[in-house]
């Protein structure tokens, strides 16, 4: 048992490593494992293979300034390197808002049946914002120009993107004076594959500030234009109790997982499991119904919105399966382990790709339309329900572990829950910072990492900034993870919490870690903290605010991209583990120090989520201490 207590905190986790290494069944701890050593050079940073004269490697213990074949300098192999991680995560967040762009597009002329216009008057507040005519014409004649307009941002060729104008003045004086405003979000993309082009940008720093710009086209494009259009077609999150963890497998019934990030149809999927048609085929089957279950930002989406039950986070994947009560996994993009097949042909479970962009070698695939989004969502359900007698009973091994939790929070109605009942405002939240029973607000975000204990370091820091009096907003597997430790219900506040903030939980009902959603939702957290800075009494600039941001766990290039536009809007944020940038000390100290000077924020890395959390606090108490607030009311 300790092996699988060092691999995670989380004890449906353990139960189901338990099973895995009694079946021989490897996962991702034991593929880390194999992989042992990983690459120096790759950790670093310092390995170019960006034309066929290398690949180049620089010796990170020289002294001697190597270069490669080219002549590039470690330091612009390590931002080229970084960079690149940055367009990536950038590419995927952004593609995924291109995607939910095109559902609206096709919904407003009736090409998709499946999808309506839910959110009435974020379509209207949009359009405005977008300068779309609203009186007098239908919301589908209004969604379909937005639409346009919204495509026209991913290509734009003159002009900034639009969203970021959303953030606090300053903070636009600040990125045009840089030269990093935000132009076409596939514009930025490219530019970052050419400048890391053999013979391009040779300056780290020119080349970081455009990592930063393309960063940008993330938070406040692609994945802003994801989060409002989601809002929009399968309508705006309200605060909502569901169930967190995979005790939410049902022994009884057809397990249908859906995975991956994209919300258009997994939310059709939710309304085509109570089809009477349907549920009258699972009981045919011997089952007493389809159990809708979410992993990963999938989950999240449809959770947000539905309280459908979300049964783990990215490390949980193949744990899932391992239940041997997964019938169906139906998966489309972003975080999918490529390892899924081999579990699933250990069991009876069927694993379906759904998107043209992710197939699998052996693995079914059905392709994912939005005009037939309803009979391609039920196509597949039933395939699961098919699948159900062929489950052998003796396999089956679900842990009893079924927590309860609170997610739904939005930039929008956070207000609501923090007293603000007569007119929008963000006042009482602003005035719980200045009076001092708040200390400030943290965003804890980001994948799991078999390099870190499952969850741990998501749990831990979440339970240091609560008990500092520390309001925590959540999203992606960050959130799920503190979901599984109990801390998303109202009663958690009470348990773990600073009295200051216990005071602000109690009087409206909230739990001390609001779940905002998916990963394309860090974006909410930009609107909430532009709101802060709106309502007054903080500053005038993000990068005032005693805030922080953290990625305790993260792995993927999109964590890479969020980081950089969490610092680029002026939050200071703090990683679990290092970017692979530690072979230049000029790339690691510009990142990681004077950047400050440049954006208002900085990244630090600190793998005890603890002191990681206290690197935050401390932030916190110096943005206190400039804006001249009172002294906390009970530290
Ligand atoms: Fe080597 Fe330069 Fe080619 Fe990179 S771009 S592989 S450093 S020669
Ligand atoms: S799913 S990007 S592992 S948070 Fe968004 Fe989780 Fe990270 Fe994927």
């Amino acid at each position: 048992m300790d092996k699988v207590k060092k691999r995670s905190v989380d004890r449906a986790s353990q139960y189901m490593l338990k099973r895995a290494e009694e079946e021989h069944i490897p996962t991702a701890w034991d593929r880390l494992e194999a992989m042992q050593p990983q690459c120096g050079f790759g950790q670093l940073g310092l390995c170019c293979r960006n034309c066929n004269m290398g690949p180049c490697r620089i010796d990170p213990f020289t002294e001697e300034e190597q270069t490669g074949v080219c002549g590039a300098s470690r330091d612009t192999i390590v931002a080229r390197n970084f960079i690149r991680m940055i367009a990536a995560g950038a590419a995927a967040h952004s593609d995924h808002g291109r995607d939910i762009t095109h559902a609206l597009w096709l919904a407003a002329q009736g090409k998709a049946d499946a999808y309506g216009i839910k959110d009435e008057e974020k379509l209207e507040a949009l359009a405005c914002e977008y300068e779309v005519k609203v009186d007098g014409r239908s919301k589908e004649e209004i969604a379909e120009e937005l639409a346009e307009k919204i495509f026209a941002d991913f290509g734009r060729q003159h002009g900034e993107l639009r969203m970021p104008l959303r953030a606090p003045e300053k903070r636009i004086k600040l990125w045009r004076e840089l030269g990093i405003m935000p132009r076409g979000v596939d514009r930025e993309i490219v530019e970052a594959m050419h400048r890391t082009h053999i013979g391009v940008d040779t300056d780290y720093k020119n080349v970081l500030m455009h990592g930063f710009r393309t960063a940008l086209s993330d938070g406040w494009g692609g994945s802003m234009i994801a989060t409002e259009l989601s809002d929009i077609l399968f309508k705006t999150p309200r605060p909502i109790p569901a169930r967190v963890n995979l005790g939410t497998l049902s022994p009884e019934e057809v397990n249908v997982v859906v995975h991956g990030h994209e919300p258009t149809l997994s939310d059709v999927v939710v309304d085509a499991v109570r089809d009477p048609e349907i549920v009258e085929l699972a009981r045919e089957k011997g089952a007493k119904g389809v159990n809708l279950v979410g992993m990963c930002c999938t989950a999240n989406e449809i959770l947000m919105r539905h309280g459908i039950p979300v049964a783990g986070n990215f490390l949980q994947q193949e744990l899932a399966i391992l239940t041997g009560a997964v019938d169906l996994m139906m998966v489309d993009v972003q975080c999918i382990m490529p390892a899924l097949s081999s579990v699933a042909s250990s069991f009876h479970t069927k694993l379906v790709t759904t998107s043209p962009k992710n197939k699998a070698p052996g693995v079914t695939h059905i392709e994912f339309r939005e005009e037939e989004a309803y009979e391609i969502a039920k196509k597949i359900i039933k395939m699961a329900i098919e699948n159900f007698p062929n489950r052998n009973g003796n396999e089956i091994r679900i842990p009893d572990e079924n927590q309860e939790l609170v997610a739904g929070f939005t930039a929008e109605n956070i207000y609501n829950f923090l007293g603000g009942t007569y007119r929008a405002t963000y006042r009482p939240l602003n005035d719980a910072i200045v009076q001092g029973r708040l200390r400030g607000l943290a965003g804890v975000v980001g994948c799991n990492n078999p390099k870190i204990k499952h969850n741990f370091g998501h749990i831990e820091m979440a339970k240091e900034l609560i008990k500092n009096d520390v309001l925590v907003v959540v999203t992606g597997c960050s959130a799920i993870a503190d979901a599984e430790a109990g801390l998303l219900t109202p009663e958690a506040a009470f348990k773990y919490a600073g009295k200051g903030l216990q005071e602000v939980c109690e009087a409206v009902g909230i739990p001390p870690i609001l779940h905002v959603g998916s990963c394309v939702d860090n974006s909410r957290i930009l609107i909430a903290l532009t709101n802060v800075v709106n309502e007054g009494g903080l500053g005038e600039d993000i990068s005032d605010l005693p805030v922080a941001g953290a990625a305790p766990e993260w792995m993927s290039e999109k964590a890479v991209s969020i980081g950089c536009y969490f610092v680029a809007s002026g939050v200071f944020t703090v990683l679990g583990s290092p970017f692979p940038i530690l072979g230049s000390k000029n790339v690691t100290s510009f990142l990681c120090d004077e950047v400050e000077d440049i954006l208002g924020a900085k990244f630090a890395f600190e793998a005890d989520p603890v002191k990681a959390a206290h690197l935050m606090i401390e932030h916190m108490d110096r943005k206190r201490k400039a804006l001249k607030l009172k002294p906390l009311m009970y530290q």
